[in-house]
């Protein structure tokens, strides 16, 4: 069976993207496995350009195949921001969502637009094999609500659904989420190598 590498270090992540590649023929796989990993700058500037970066370094340094996710939350009042730089907003998930609240404030609802964006990219070693991409538009809510997910999920609130991602159960965030759909546009791919 061939080994799959998820180049991920954020075990939120980890497991969202190891739910949705379950039932796959490959033997999946970790960068924990794979000690002492030397972490990649993630400095391409683009979900695509990181992912690539990520995905290329797993594959150099494991030998295997490798697929990663580089992911954020694309606020329209903050002209994009945090996006590439979700990660590193603030020092916590809490002070992040509390950032992004203050930050608008004043905004109204009608201009609370946003989306969470994932790319995955797939690499062997040496060569990029392939990127797909996920998105799922909701608005910033005014306080954050819920328990379960990660990051920006309190406060991401998708109006169809009548709650934020973080109210969501892990089955219905994954069925509508980016990372959801960039995973099995990716998993397509990986069905077919
Ligand atoms: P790796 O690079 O090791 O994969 P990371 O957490 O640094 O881990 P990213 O650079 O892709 O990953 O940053 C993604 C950030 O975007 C993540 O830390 C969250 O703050 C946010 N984010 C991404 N997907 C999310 C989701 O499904 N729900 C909530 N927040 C999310």
């Amino acid at each position: 069976m061939k080994t799959l590498v998820i180049a991920t270090n954020n075990e939120d992540k980890g497991r969202e993207i190891a739910r949705i590649l379950t039932g796959m023929d490959y033997e999946v796989r970790t960068l924990r496995d794979y000690p002492p990993y030397p972490e990649p700058e993630e400095n391409a500037g683009s979900f695509a350009g990181n992912a690539q970066i990520k995905a290329l370094a797993a594959a150099n340094h494991t030998g295997s195949l490798a697929i990663a996710d580089d992911s954020g939350l694309v606020v329209d009042a903050l002209d994009g921001a945090p996006g590439v730089h979700s990660s590193r907003f603030a020092a916590n998930d809490e002070e992040r969502n509390k950032k992004v609240l203050e930050l608008l404030l004043n905004v109204p609802d009608d201009k609370r637009t946003a989306r969470f964006v994932a790319v995955a990219a797939i690499a062997e070693p040496g060569k990029i094999i392939g990127t797909t991409e996920g998105k799922v538009e909701g608005i910033i809510a005014r306080e954050p609500r819920g328990d379960n997910g990660f990051g920006y999920d309190p406060i991401f609130y998708i109006p169809e659904f009548g709650r934020t991602t973080a109210e969501m159960s892990a089955e219905e965030k994954d069925h509508i989420s980016h990372r959801g759909k960039a995973l099995r546009a990716a998993k397509e791919l990986l069905e077919k190598l």
